[in-house]
């Protein structure tokens, strides 16, 4: 087996994908606090996902592990911990962790190497320890697989405005979303801070979101720990952008998917797909509309596709209309069950991480855009 992942889209050979199983609401923490009273769980509550919620994500990401093996594709799973167990590190103890449902938050593949991100949220602080058994298999399978982990944050009280939830929750939307376009959510800049899934690989570029969970810290470690890569820090109308991958997504060369409702909000990415004669075409309309019971996911997660190779992608069996879309641009959709899915923590593309998919680092932008 090898370590080698450059972009979206070249052919698929091996994935992670996560699993549902001990999946917690968290208790509340500086970076996130969540209040769901319809569902059984209020401010300050917290406890394992409803056994027949989780039975059922289980199921379905055990189908999808199925479907991928059919394609020929190596699956790998997750080593659950216990998430209800609480955690502490010298600076703070945190009631509970979350889960190991979602690979793409954690884990960022650029070419040979795998690379733990930061996180930002304390329940998220230990996740990297359900995939270690993997890592350190894919490190004595592949000796030129490079083994990274970013500088695990502190986490302290420094890296979170104080009293923001409490200030968001107050706004109405369109303060909220103000609030958005000018960055200020809950992190601050004490400490670099990433997660995998704000970064868009594309060859020699990444496209990296300034996000609730992502800081210019974050992008600026980043850029300096890939000094060979272009790092474009990309930005969308939203009022807590949480990772880009049901915001913007890179289907092959010359094509990317955007969400009609947030919309970029730096000139210079639609002028570099401009220059580089890349299409960008508004997804189509969710099935759904609004959230999940328990999920602090959108109804976006319908944009939210794994593609297989330049001709082949996944996406979720109810998304009809996003289906119909991806086959009329070309591509052959394999429709896969998921919704129950997404109160674990994402879809198709947030429940995998790859490992392998053949090809090498190309440059598909050679046209720059200065200052982006
Ligand atoms: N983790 C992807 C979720 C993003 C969204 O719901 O918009």
């Amino acid at each position: 087996m090898r370590v080698n992942s450059w972009n979206e889209w070249d052919p698929l050979k091996h994935i992670i994908v996560g699993r549902a199983v001990g999946t917690m609401v968290q208790a509340p923490e500086p970076a996130v606090q969540r209040d769901w009273p319809e569902h059984g769980f209020s401010l300050g509550t917290f406890g394992r996902f409803p056994k027949e919620m989780e039975e059922k994500a289980e199921e379905l990401l055990d189908d999808f592990a199925e479907i991928l093996e059919s394609h020929g594709i190596r699956v790998d799973r997750p080593t659950p911990l216990d998430f209800s167990q609480p955690v502490q590190t010298p600076d703070w103890k945190q009631e509970t962790m979350f889960g190991c449902m979602a690979p793409r938050d954690l884990l960022l593949v650029i070419g040979n190497e795998i690379l733990e991100a930061t996180m930002s949220y304390r329940s998220r602080w230990f996740e990297y320890l359900c995939y270690r058994p993997l890592l350190e298999q894919y490190f004595k399978e592949d000796s030129k697989m490079r083994w990274e982990a970013a500088p695990k944050p502190r986490l302290t009280d420094r890296s979170y405005k104080k009293g923001y939830w409490e200030k968001f929750n107050a706004m109405n939307h369109n303060e909220q979303l103000e609030s958005g376009k000018a960055r200020d959510w809950v992190l601050t800049e004490a400490e670099p801070l990433f997660d995998a899934a704000d970064v868009a690989r594309c060859g020699k570029d990444l496209f990296v979101q300034a996000s609730t969970a992502t800081n210019s810290a974050g992008t600026d470690w980043l850029r300096r720990h890939f000094p060979d890569h272009r790092i474009h820090v990309v930005h969308f109308l939203e009022d807590s952008p949480l990772h880009i991958d049901a915001t913007f997504v890179l289907l092959r060369p010359g094509l990317a998917l955007s969400n009609p409702e947030r919309p970029s909000l730096v000139p210079g990415l639609k002028e570099l797909f401009d220059k580089n004669d890349w299409e960008i075409v508004e997804c189509a309309e969710p099935a759904r509309h609004g959230k999940a019971s328990l999920s602090f996911c959108s109804q976006w997660l319908s944009m939210n596709c794994l593609v297989l190779d330049s001709e082949t992608v996944c996406v979720e069996a109810g998304e009809t209309a996003q289906i119909k879309q991806l086959e009329k641009l070309g591509f052959d959709v394999i429709s896969v069950p998921f919704w129950d899915v997404s109160p674990f923590g994402g879809g198709l593309h947030c429940a995998t991480a790859d490992v392998c998919r053949e090809g090498t680092c190309r440059d598909y932008f050679p046209e720059q855009i200065e200052g982006f």
